[in-house]
């Protein structure tokens, strides 16, 4: 039988895959491509900066910043491709809150905020935000981020594993920093929402799978379900 020829692409499981050329999609995909840009380089500046509160750790600090980089150019090539130009003003706003308390954490030599902030919520946040980018992303974009996603696991690994070493001295100052940060990030999901619908990203889907990898770095940690429910909670409170 013959069928109408579709102009849109298809992902395997046949859901058609948003209109790459239209003006619309690449309205949307300056400022979310501009926020994955803006944030793969202020990664790069927090792992330098967190370098300088564990000298010990700075040369493996200083390797994971490099993939940052790595990353940042990864994404300016995916708004190239598709003839988009970044609008980075809009992503260093986006940023700002976030970036303020790590600045902050980072003055007092807070050590367990700024690993939190940086290496497990933004990880976590940019780990769910291309998990879900993935499936609906253009072939080229898709293979690039294919490789950074599985990076930014071994950055999150980092965080988890130095907060579980020291985890019988972190407790307090780890409940405050995620009470301070957990609900910025949520501020951001929603900030992000209606652009990343017309990737065809969906709120929940983010929501969700955000939600999954912390908690399942906070097990890896070592908290107690009881202590993750509390620490979840507070980005419904907050
Ligand atoms: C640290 O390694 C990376 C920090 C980047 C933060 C990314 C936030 C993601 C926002 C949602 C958009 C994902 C779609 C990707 C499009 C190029
Ligand atoms: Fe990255
Ligand atoms: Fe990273």
């Amino acid at each position: 039988m013959a069928t109408v020829a579709s102009p849109l692409a298809a992902t395997p499981d046949g859901v058609s895959l948003p209109d790459f050329a239209s003006e619309t999609y690449k309205d949307a995909y300056s400022r979310i491509n501009a926020i994955v840009i803006e944030g793969e380089q202020e990664a790069h500046d927090n792992y330098i900066a967190i370098g300088t509160l564990i000298p010990d750790q700075a040369e493996d600090l200083a390797r994971l910043a490099r993939m940052e980089l790595k990353h940042m150019k990864g994404f300016t090539a995916c708004a190239n491709n598709l003839g988009v130009t970044a609008d980075m003003p809009f992503a260093r706003d986006f940023f700002a809150p976030l970036r303020n308390n790590f600045q902050q954490a980072l003055s007092e030599g807070k050590v367990v905020t700024c690993l939190l902030i940086q290496a497990i919520l933004i990880e976590a946040f940019a780990i769910s935000a291309y998990h879900i980018y993935i499936p609906v992303a253009d072939p080229f974009a898709r293979k690039i981020t294919e490789g950074v996603v599985k990076d930014e696991y071994t950055h999150l690994n980092y965080g988890q594993e130095w907060l579980k070493a020291n985890l019988e001295t972190i407790r307090e100052e780890f409940e405050q920093a995620n009470r301070d940060n957990l609900p910025l990030v949520r501020t951001m999901l929603e900030q992000v929402a209606a652009d990343a619908a017309v990737l065809q990203m969906d709120k929940e889907d983010l929501m969700a799978d955000f939600l999954g990898s912390y908690q399942d770095a906070l097990l890896e940690i070592g908290f107690s379900n009881r202590e993750i429910a509390k620490l979840a909670a507070a980005a419904l409170v907050g």
